[in-house]
């Protein structure tokens, strides 16, 4: 077994932010409290690795929760910020970049005429949530057990991500009156999203999914499953919403509507588009976008929106990303991971289901098949928190929680794979 780690600076460090930050973090899966064990404090990221504030080098497989993927601080995304630095950190006014990364968008994702830039996955799942309304004049969405849309009332309902991770009811502080309008359904169950439009005849204004899951862990849909979404909501006279902001350019540079051949109505973006710079945006159907404020009446603003630094980080992640051979080297190291994790887990008599599309894996301490966050509930969560920690003392570091997704990047190597199935050797053998 790997000797305890030396973390005593982060111990200290984690111990003062309790006091100053609710929980000591600025996001709740932070913490590491569905793992145990304090998190450790990062100093600095490179590629495919992080280094804590003791010094100890860790592969990473969080990659700042999806943002990463072309390894952290890429030397041509650090060059070009650098440069735009030097011209203003924000404008409050149009710039020419963001008119490149719109351009970019545009081109790349099949359901997108026109975007909308913010700041984050939870401003556009928002403002999109608001322009569905608008468009069709109806008041219910339906969403997905398990599926997170970021921290939006209407969507704390049986939310995935941290609200799966901490097992929180749906959150105190949400009137009634906000999530009585949201119903949901069981992911990959269409007959469920039938019965809900029978039971709320030309009331639901639309359906918005994770295309494909990392907020209940990583959950694959079936194609019939989205294929019939999408003639369904049709029928309805309803909206198909793609959550892809921890999809979007990383299933596929067109994002997992692209990889399956499905286009909904709308689409939100985050995490990849920036960088690791805070940014968010939504797009669809040039008809529905021209709803948004001032081209119509759906207000929706933000004053560092759009702005310089994060468009530049934005378009230059992207020029890496749609270099050829991006997504098929994402492919074969992640399947060479989560290959190289079951084959060892069957070998020391775990149970073990999971999988990967291009750079998004998970795996669930149970035998399988999960379809659905009904089904990942099943997993053995005290079995996942001792191999997590048990992994952090061997130099990797996984999301802290059963129920997140986890992320490759152009930066690791077969080398970082295999440092790291040894250590799931020795770790799976004494779990
Ligand atoms: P942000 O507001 O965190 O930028 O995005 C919200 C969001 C919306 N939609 C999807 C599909 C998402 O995955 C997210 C955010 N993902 C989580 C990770 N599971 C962010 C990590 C965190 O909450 O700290």
């Amino acid at each position: 077994m790997p000797s305890p780690l030396d973390t005593t600076k982060s111990a200290a460090v984690f111990a003062a932010a309790q006091n100053l930050m609710p929980g000591g973090v600025s996001s709740p899966v932070r913490a590491f409290k569905s793992v145990g064990g304090a998190p450790v404090v990062f100093d600095r990221v490179q590629g495919a690795y992080a280094w804590d504030i003791d010094g100890n080098q860790y592969v990473d497989y969080v990659g700042s929760w999806g943002p990463a993927i072309c390894g952290h601080a890429h030397p041509q995304v650090i060059a070009v910020l650098s440069t735009a630095l030097a011209k203003g950190t924000s404008f409050g006014a149009p710039s020419v970049l963001e008119n490149t990364l719109a351009e970019m968008v545009i081109e790349a994702v099949p359901s997108v005429e026109m975007v909308r830039f913010v700041n984050s996955g939870t401003e556009a799942c928002m403002s999109v949530l608001r322009l569905m309304r608008a468009f069709t004049g109806r008041e219910k969405i339906i969403k997905f057990s398990g599926c997170y849309h970021g921290h939006a009332d209407m969507f704390l309902v049986q939310a995935g991500s941290g609200v799966a991770t901490l097992g929180l009811p749906d959150s105190p502080g949400v009137p009634k009156s906000t999530t009585i309008q949201t119903l949901t359904a069981p992911f990959n169950n269409l007959e469920a999203v039938a019965a809900l439009f029978d039971q709320y005849p030309d009331q639901i204004a639309g359906v918005i999914l994770e295309p494909v899951v990392g907020n209940a862990g990583f959950i694959v849909p079936d194609q019939e499953f989205l294929s019939g979404l999408r003639q369904l909501t049709k029928v309805q006279g309803a909206l198909l919403v793609f959550d892809e902001v921890m999809t979007g350019f990383r299933i596929a540079y067109g994002g997992a509507q692209a990889k399956f051949g499905v286009t909904p109505d709308l689409t939100t973006l985050g995490k990849v588009i920036g960088g690791g710079l805070p940014v968010g945006a939504y797009g669809g159907r040039r008809e529905i976008m021209e709803w948004v404020a001032p081209a119509g009446p759906v207000y929706q603003a933000g004053t560092l929106s759009g702005n310089p630094l994060a468009m530049t980080a934005g378009i230059a992640t992207l020029e890496i990303l749609r270099q050829p051979g991006t997504y098929e080297y994402l492919e074969t190291i992640t399947q060479s991971l989560i290959q190289g994790l079951l084959t060892l887990a069957e070998h020391h008599g775990h149970a073990l289901w999971g999988g990967s599309i291009s750079g998004m894996f998970g795996f669930f301490f149970q035998p399988g098949p999960v379809h659905s966050y009904e089904e990942a509930k099943h997993s053995d969560l005290d079995k996942f928190r001792r191999f997590h920690r048990g992994m952090l003392e061997a130099g990797v570091y996984l999301a802290p929680s059963q129920f997140e997704a986890g992320f490759t990047s152009l930066a690791h190597t077969q080398a970082d794979v295999q440092q790291t199935l040894a250590a799931a050797d020795q770790v799976l053998a004494n779990l």
